[in-house]
């Protein structure tokens, strides 16, 4: 009788044991990794709103793979450090691929602990060209890389706009810095460089640079770096007299870079992708996602394509296996929100157009 409880309770424990690695088995995690706390939180939100909406659909038409997709958010706080730390907790909770991180300068170290794993990452936003530039098979992006953005913008500010003299500032960041130099390098000698600064991130008074900046009377000011900051700076340059305009990139696209720099916004400029409310392609993607998070910011669709491209290898590769997984992604014929998406050798998308937009009434639209 004693020996019959044993066994009975040895089996038991063994079902319980094997139930429990069975329910972990029974899903397939992903991690989105962006700024979902802190001063560029809005930019975070849209990120896993794109993500969640992804994993939502796929859920309901039964998962990948035939099992249920966990997501798995993980805040970097737009901080290099907590965006390793994020990585290597995304490694050891066992997800088999990554949506993000945002910033450049988290995504690149995040995606040596991620190369180290042989797990992919796909970047919705992170466009310094290190990124794919660093040569790591298992690193993609789907926006486009500053060398394009900041030649998008020279040409403009040059061709269109007609400048002759133009200052630029930076944030001193991997991207906004990166974006500035690749923006001065392609003005070339077609203007002159009248200033270049470094600003701190997370200061609230910039009228000295600003002070500094107006005194040298540009026709344009170039800004390399985030809404939170590039607001302020309008909003100051403006308050100490200042006339020109100044001219951003996907950093700044945020209805925030108007809500903080106010009517001092209007009239600037900003590089980012073509207008996503106007595709067809995104139409289902716009409906469903104002049905549950309201009106998407410009990264939502990104990040919704590049969970798509991700669950869709893994279909594709019939594994979660990362070392199938990555070739399906390089070789992935991909038609989503955005359009037609195929990667190069690189992992950067083959085509990323970038055009020109303008705060019109309050609101950033696409210059025709
Ligand atoms: N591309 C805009 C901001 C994200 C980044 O750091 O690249």
């Amino acid at each position: 009788m004693k020996r019959y409880l044993v066994l009975l309770v040895l089996c038991l424990l063994a079902a319980g044991c094997s139930k429990k690695g069975g329910k972990e088995a029974e899903v397939i995690k992903i991690g989105a990794a962006g700024q979902l706390t802190g001063p560029e939180a809005v930019f975070g939100a849209d990120m896993l709103n794109g993500v969640k909406l992804a994993v939502e659909e796929w859920n309901t038409k039964g998962g990948v793979l035939g099992k249920k997709i966990e997501l798995l958010p993980g805040d970097d706080q737009a901080e290099p450090r907590q965006a390793v730390a994020v990585a290597n907790k995304f490694v050891a909770e066992g997800v088999v691929g990554v949506i993000g991180h945002f910033n450049s300068s988290c995504s690149i170290p995040a995606s040596e602990v991620y190369h180290r794993a042989g797990i992919p990452e796909i970047s919705h936003a992170s466009t310094n060209p290190q990124l794919t530039d660093q040569g790591f098979a298992n690193v993609f992006r789907v926006c486009g890389r500053d060398d394009q953005q900041g030649k998008a913008a020279a040409d403009f500010a040059v061709q269109k706009l007609h400048v002759k003299r133009v200052a630029i500032i930076h944030d001193k960041t991997t991207y906004g810095q990166g974006f500035a130099e690749e923006f001065k390098k392609a003005i070339g000698p077609a203007a002159q460089v009248v200033a270049f600064e470094g600003i701190t991130k997370g200061e609230k008074d910039y009228t000295p640079v600003v002070t500094k900046i107006k005194a040298v009377n540009p026709d344009i000011i170039f800004f390399g770096g985030i809404y939170t900051e590039g607001g302020l700076l309008v909003k100051q340059y403006k308050a100490v007299g200042g006339t020109a305009p100044f001219i951003g990139g996907d950093g700044i696209m945020s209805e925030e870079y108007i809500k903080i720099g106010g009517s001092a916004a209007e009239g600037n400029y900003a590089t980012f992708g073509p207008d996503t409310k106007e595709v067809p392609s995104a139409k289902g993607f716009n409906e469903n996602y104002r049905k549950k998070f309201g009106e998407p910011g410009v990264y939502s669709v990104y990040a919704y394509d590049a969970a798509n491209i991700l669950l869709q290898a893994i279909q594709k590769a019939g594994t979660t296996d990362g070392a199938k997984v990555v070739p399906a992604i390089r070789a992935i014929d991909y038609n989503g929100a955005l359009g037609h998406i195929q990667f190069d050798a690189k992992g950067d998308v083959k085509e990323s157009p970038y055009v020109i937009w303008k705060v019109t009434g309050g609101k950033w639209q696409q210059v025709k």
